[in-house]
């Protein structure tokens, strides 16, 4: 099934039209409506006439995550507060969080995208969506919440936490869908365990999983902990929350939904486009968003896009799995470290376990990175020979991967903290 065959399925040229359009506007709507962007665009002697092609986008100003945190609280809102619908904010740890913003119609937008998500995942109104995403500011449990009811699911709206209730209403209810992070899915399977209830019995046929970073080995774990087929979503508040970008079940990239979220992957370093199929930063404008629209958006999240038409007959683009953020990638002794390439590198062991914390500290001014991870329970107690072993192993994997020494910490099962919501994967002790 394909939610809006129209725009999943339309000619690229003519897509590239419609974007066009959006986007002259979007920018005639911002100079009338943003003091932010209108002060960008006198300086740079902007309106919507200058924009003649796709390629002028170039010419509009990117936007940081910054901006939005110095315009706190309401300073981006291009629409009266009377018209603002709903209002969530980051949790941010340091300085002020980011605000974002809805108007009706951009409730219906999001309604809409997370309906075309869990369709591509291959859910339907027969589904029972049980949706553990976090409910309250973190966008993950109300995207997905609106997306479930447009499509005509019956959504449990469970949030996150309470994985005992969580698994006994899962198996009572028979949950067909479930919707959480990569990492408290996998813990959900353990503590199913613990309670004697087999996942892999479960009548879960469908998850969709996101708001942190997994690997392909992670899915392998998940869907063989599960017995369902394990698929990616993305999205991040600035731009709505879930919905921006979903994968099929080709498992070959996320759809992204650039007739409303329009891409460019960019040279981080020098804000020039990548080629079609390198890695580069997610940089995505908001083409019809009406209480805080964005101008070229700078994600930090880097991945790769191709415009190839898939198999599964969408024609819209796919960015690949985020690869890693511009901001947490750990340079350790110079040398860039993405967790992910470590979470690989892992999976790919016999007797890891995918649960693993990364710490990094400076010792005598030497930046230092302990990997953690945790053994399967039977090798935890096997000789101390054998562990040592499995020790050098991944020791050996890691560095090759890396070009850079790491120290390995074998730990036993179930010591390393689980998460409810996004997996906290590293630790670094160098700053303050
Ligand atoms: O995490 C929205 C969301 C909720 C997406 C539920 C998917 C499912 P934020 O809290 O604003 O929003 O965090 C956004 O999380 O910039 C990425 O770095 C990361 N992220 C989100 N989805 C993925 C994913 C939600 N599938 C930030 N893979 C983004 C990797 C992801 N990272």
């Amino acid at each position: 099934m394909i939610w809006n065959q129209e725009i999943e399925c339309m000619d690229p040229r003519e897509l590239g039209k419609l974007q066009l359009v959006r986007l002259q506007k979007l920018v005639d709507y911002l100079g009338e409506r943003s003091s932010f962007y209108r002060g960008k665009f006198t300086a740079g002697k902007i309106s919507g006439d200058a924009i003649k092609n796709l390629s002028d986008l170039k010419k509009l100003p990117f936007t940081r995550k910054t901006d939005l945190r110095d315009s706190y609280p309401f300073g981006m809102f291009c629409v009266d507060l009377k018209d603002v619908r709903e209002i969530h904010a980051s949790s941010g740890t340091t300085g002020n969080p980011t605000v974002v913003a809805y108007t009706g119609n951009d409730i219906k937008l999001w309604s809409e995208v997370m309906a075309r998500c869990l369709t591509i995942a291959g859910a339907g109104p027969e589904d029972i969506v049980q949706n553990a995403y976090g409910y309250g500011l973190f966008t993950g449990g109300l995207g997905v919440h609106y997306g479930a009811l447009e499509l005509g699911a019956a959504v449990v709206p469970m949030s996150s936490g309470g994985t005992k209730r969580q698994l006994k209403l899962m198996h009572d209810f028979r949950t067909t869908v479930i919707t959480c992070t990569p990492s408290y899915s996998l813990f959900m399977a353990e503590e199913a365990r613990e309670m004697g209830i087999d996942p892999l019995k479960s009548p879960i046929r469908i998850g969709v999983l996101g708001a942190e970073p997994w690997t392909e080995g992670l899915r392998r774990e998940i869907e063989a902990a599960w017995n369902m087929t394990a698929l990616d979503i993305y999205g991040l508040s600035e731009i709505i929350g879930p919905g921006v970008a979903q994968e099929c079940p080709e498992k070959n990239g996320l759809h992204i939904f650039s007739d409303v979220f329009l891409p460019e992957v960019i040279d981080p370093a020098t804000g020039e486009d990548c080629p079609e199929g390198d890695d580069g930063e997610l940089v995505i404008t908001t083409l019809t968003k009406e209480a805080i629209p964005l101008l070229r958006y700078r994600t930090g999240d880097i991945v790769s896009i191709t415009y190839q038409t898939c198999e599964c007959g969408r024609t819209l683009p796919r960015i690949s799995k985020v690869k890693g953020r511009t901001d947490d990638m750990l340079i350790i002794r110079g040398i860039n470290v993405f967790p992910s390439q470590i979470e690989a590198v892992l999976l790919e062991v016999e007797g890891a376990q995918p649960h693993y914390q990364l710490v990094v500290e400076r010792v005598k001014g030497l930046d230092t990175l302990e990997v953690q991870v945790e053994v399967d329970e039977n090798v935890f107690s096997d000789e101390i020979r054998r562990l040592q072993d499995l020790r050098h192993r991944i020791k050996k994997e890691i560095e090759s991967v890396l070009s850079l020494v790491v120290e390995v910490k074998l730990v036993e099962p179930k010591t390393i903290e689980r998460s409810m919501g996004k997996a906290k994967r590293v630790i670094d002790r160098r700053r303050g």
